[in-house]
């Protein structure tokens, strides 16, 4: 009998340590480990979810957020993610002098709208802009050359935050829907190229509203979600329009510790509800350095969303068939 000869192998460890920096990031929560991430906003596009976040670039004893860029990852199972960089910066926008808060992206004909806060360069305090792309990762161009929204066009406060945290809906007629503000909620229209508002905006009658309000649409109810009180938890009303009227539901995420936000954003995909929300769990995590999650959404027979725990596990893969990357 004669003994077959192998060739040496390299020890199994380097092997896998090799074989998993050729993959995606396989994520459980917090989903990405090597940056601090903020303000999630998810969107679904060819049987893939793409994921904009902001940076937290904060020292451990900075004392505010600093915030430059966006980054965008996509999955198609809610497990493995793909880092596609920054698609945009604060500096996207010539008018604006930095502050790359929360954003929000949406897909309307062939095209990738980019809304997000940013601080004015010449108007005192934070407003909103609007970019443009023909793919969900970038890059993103400005698409107006100035503001969408100015802190000088809303005074219900003196606050200078107050036009934060934009969020569009598209509605099955085509219409859009823009949502934003701090301490007050506001909503406009847009006009059907998505970087006019149609007429002034309004202020819904939702109270107490800290931030973040997001709106999604299902079996015919509007779901209008958003941050209360500071710390911040995250609660949601229903309504039969997209601007109510609005009865409220029940707290459906607790506060964090170690950070006050939680800024939300709720999806379908590939036939299971999703919330994505960040907290300070990253080792190192703070209020100015915070980490993106995300966990599987319920509900009830009566259109209800069961209250959401934070897992370290996060939702099981669910394997997307038709998923695909836009390039
Ligand atoms: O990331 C800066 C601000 O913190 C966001 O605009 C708010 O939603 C809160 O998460």
């Amino acid at each position: 009998m004669t003994m077959k000869s192998f060739p040496m192998k390299k020890p199994l460890i380097a092997c896998v340590l090799a074989a998993s920096s050729l993959l995606p990031a396989l994520a459980a929560n917090p989903l990405f480990k090597n940056r601090f991430t903020a303000d999630p906003a998810a969107l679904v596009d060819g049987g893939r979810v793409y994921l904009y976040v902001g940076v937290d670039e904060a020292k451990p004893d900075d004392k505010d957020y600093v915030m430059n860029e966006w980054r965008v990852y996509s999955s198609c199972d809610m497990q493995h993610w793909t880092d596609h960089g920054a698609p945009l910066k604060a500096t996207t926008f010539p008018w604006a002098k930095g502050r790359a808060w929360a954003s929000h992206v949406v897909k309307k004909g062939e095209k990738y709208y980019f809304y997000s806060t940013v601080e004015h360069a010449t108007v005192p305090g934070l407003s909103v802009g609007v970019a443009v792309s023909d793919s969900p990762t970038g890059p993103f161009v400005d698409a107006r050359g100035s503001a969408l929204i100015t802190n000088d066009m809303t005074k219900q406060t003196d606050i200078h935050w107050d036009d934060i945290d934009p969020a569009v809906f598209i509605d099955d007629d085509g219409s859009a829907h823009l949502y934003l503000g701090n301490t007050f909620l506001k909503y406009a229209k847009l006009k059907p190229n998505m970087t006019e508002l149609i007429g002034d905006y309004q202020v819904l009658p939702v109270a107490p509203f800290t931030e973040a309000a997001y709106l999604h649409k299902r079996a015919g109810t509007y779901y209008l979600s958003y941050s209360q009180g500071f710390p911040e938890e995250t609660v949601y009303q229903t309504g039969p329009s997209p601007t109510g009227p609005w009865t409220k539901g029940p707290v459906i995420m607790h506060m964090n510790s170690g950070v006050k936000t939680i800024h939300q954003s709720i999806v379908d995909f590939n036939g299971k509800s999703y919330i994505f929300y960040h907290n300070a769990k990253l080792p190192g995590g703070s209020e100015y350095r915070r980490s993106v999650a995300v966990e599987e959404l319920y509900y009830k027979a009566d259109g209800s969303i069961l209250p959401i725990e934070q897992t370290i596990a996060g939702p099981k893969a669910n394997p997307s068939p038709g998923c695909k990357v836009k390039k």
